[in-house]
């Protein structure tokens, strides 16, 4: 599903010229569901798009499709969250991680100046990790990671594992699914994840090693930036990359542990990155 909406631009305005108009991306979902579930999970999505709180869109499109392929079966990133008060705090914190993974600080500085946009994408920035340059396709939209999913069962045990620490929700769901397809993408460092929603302030970093690692007060409440971005090892195997992220089918049928609260210490001591 994508729901989006059209605003006059500042300059077609000024030159009086015929209305140009420019798209704002207000929500997007995706998943993988059995034939019957299609027309429950379509009116759910309708909800969705129609109850977001970054707008009333004028235009949701929904796209059903038949896999063609079978899906590749992984499993879910770990999950923890990190301690933290402050966007100061977690910005410091992603900055530590990601150096130590290998991010250059240039790759580093693009990304934030990336997430801290006003013109929101649809999809992803991929980054090459060593120069910081963008190498996505389309600019304007990103990488879109569609073809997604997980098991009943796996799902089930999600819901268990994530309700004993108190994160029990579709938004926790959907954005473990996402993170755990694109970590299992081989060109694929780590990923940094900041929601759009102007009342959701936490984002999460992730990666194979790493796992999915929450971060609240990624940004200050109110605030409509927000954004994806991909560190990619070499710059080569794009094409594959950007293929698998949008094309190939995945399902998470089994679940990594769901732990608690951690200290930016702690994570990264403890972790073998
Ligand atoms: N593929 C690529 N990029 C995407 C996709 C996708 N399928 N969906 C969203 N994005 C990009 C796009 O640029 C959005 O503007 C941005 O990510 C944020 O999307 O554990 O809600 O759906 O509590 O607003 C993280 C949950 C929630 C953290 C993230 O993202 C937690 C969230 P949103
Ligand atoms: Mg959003």
């Amino acid at each position: 599903m994508r729901a989006s909406k059209n605003v006059e631009s500042q300059r077609s305005k000024a030159k009086k010229q015929k209305i140009k108009s420019d798209e704002i991306h207000i929500s997007g979902a995706e998943g993988i569901y059995a034939g019957q579930e299609i027309s429950t999970i379509a009116k759910q999505y309708i909800k969705r798009a129609s109850e977001h709180t970054r707008g009333i869109p004028d235009r949701v499109v929904i796209t059903i499709e038949k896999l063609q392929e079978r899906p590749e079966m992984i499993k879910s990133l770990p999950v923890i969250t990190l301690k933290s008060v402050s966007p100061l705090e977690s910005g410091r914190f992603i900055r530590q991680v990601l150096k130590k993974i290998g991010i250059s600080d240039d790759a580093i500085r693009v990304a934030f100046n990336l997430l801290k946009s006003k013109k929101t994408m649809r999809g992803a920035s991929l980054l090459l990790a060593e120069s910081g340059r963008r190498i996505e396709p389309d600019k304007e939209r990103g990488v879109r990671v569609t073809r997604l999913g997980i098991s009943k069962v796996a799902e089930k045990t999600l819901s268990g594992r994530l309700a004993k620490q108190g994160i029990n929700n579709a938004r926790v769901k959907e954005a473990l699914v996402l993170a755990s397809k694109v970590a299992s993408c081989k060109q694929v460092m780590a990923e940094l994840c900041i929601s759009d929603n102007p009342d959701y302030t936490t984002g999460y970093i992730a990666s194979k090693n790493l796992g999915y690692i929450r971060v609240p007060h990624i940004k200050n409440k109110g605030d409509r930036r927000g954004g994806r971005i991909f560190f990619l090892q070499k710059s080569f195997g794009i094409d594959e990359a950007v293929t698998y992220l949008e094309h190939k089918p995945v399902i998470i049928n089994g679940i990594a542990e769901c732990k608690g609260i951690f200290s930016s210490d702690e994570i990264i001591h403890n972790y073998n990155m």
